[in-house]
């Protein structure tokens, strides 16, 4: 029987949350379920594209080898946000930048919803669908949803790839440094929506962990973080954040 009411939050949890000023917030695919953004893993089975998992069409091998099929790939999911909203996670976490003295928010998510949301200074460690990159000159380019994006460099003229992290890719300079130097300071650690699979994103709440944080997995199925965390809310981000709120 599925249990569906909203998890209780500990007198623990709300007065460190009362009394934090140094806090991180990881969020995944799963943060953005509930506008409607689909998960990479849920239901038990994983994303796949004409026929390839998603860790395959969105790798650096399959970049190489045909750049088109993954722009199409990338189109196809940027399509699909065009009409999606933040929803009440997203609002709930960009309240909290204004409420933490010292407040960071890394995510795994390439969808922009946080910053639709209105959370500044977000750490995206694998890039943004709303983003283009010079194969040649790195320049970027922006993709608005109106005019689409452009196919080559506007500086160099040479053929442009998405700003997203690819499988097999390192992350972009200064950002993982960043997560982890604010993982490695904060008291109070939220692990929003992530299946915790992959790296090296999925390493930094052990970071938050090994600096003495309390951390807080909000995810309505349980993960191979639920065991290292010090409390587990089990249900929807876009219901259990804002019990945060009141
Ligand atoms: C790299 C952008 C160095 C593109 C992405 C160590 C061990 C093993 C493997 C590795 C390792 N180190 C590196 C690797 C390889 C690899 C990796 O981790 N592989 C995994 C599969 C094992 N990592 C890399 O390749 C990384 N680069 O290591 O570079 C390097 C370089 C060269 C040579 C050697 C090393 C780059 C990884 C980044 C890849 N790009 N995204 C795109 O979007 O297509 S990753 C992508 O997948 C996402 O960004 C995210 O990170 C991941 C999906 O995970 P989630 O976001 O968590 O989503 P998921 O659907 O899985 O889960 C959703 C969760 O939400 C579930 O738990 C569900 O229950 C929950 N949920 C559902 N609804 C709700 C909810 N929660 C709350 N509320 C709800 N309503
Ligand atoms: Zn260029």
């Amino acid at each position: 029987m599925i249990n569906t009411a909203a998890p209780t939050i500990s007198v623990e949890l709300r007065r460190r949350f009362s009394c934090a000023t140094r806090v991180l917030v990881l969020t995944g695919a799963g943060v953005s379920a509930e506008s409607g953004v689909p998960t990479f893993r849920g239901g038990g089975n994983s994303a796949v594209w004409k026929g390839m998992p998603f860790d395959v069409i969105s790798s650096a091998g399959m970049l190489q080898r045909d750049l088109p099929a993954v722009w199409e790939w990338f189109d196809y999911r940027r399509d699909l946000l065009k009409a999606l909203e933040p929803n009440a996670a997203h609002y709930e976490i960009a309240r909290w930048q204004n409420r933490f003295a010292e407040f960071t928010l890394v995510t795994q998510n390439i969808d922009g919803l946080h910053q639709k949301a209105g959370s500044r200074d977000v750490v995206e460690l694998h890039g943004n669908i709303w983003r283009a990159r010079c194969t040649s000159c790195l320049l970027n380019h922006t993709i608005s949803t109106t005019k689409g994006r452009p196919d080559n460099c506007e500086q160099c003229g040479e053929p442009l790839r998405p700003d997203v992290v690819l499988f097999g890719e390192m992350l972009p300079p200064g950002a993982f440094e960043r997560a982890a130097e604010s993982a490695s300071q904060c008291e109070l650690c939220f692990v929003v929506g992530t299946s915790a699979l992959v790296y090296p994103a999925a390493g930094l709440p052990e970071v938050a962990r090994m600096a003495g944080a309390y951390i807080c997995e909000v995810n309505p199925e349980p993960t191979p973080l639920s065991d290292l965390c010090d409390e587990v809310l089990t249900g929807k981000a876009g219901a259990v954040l804002p019990l945060f709120g009141n």
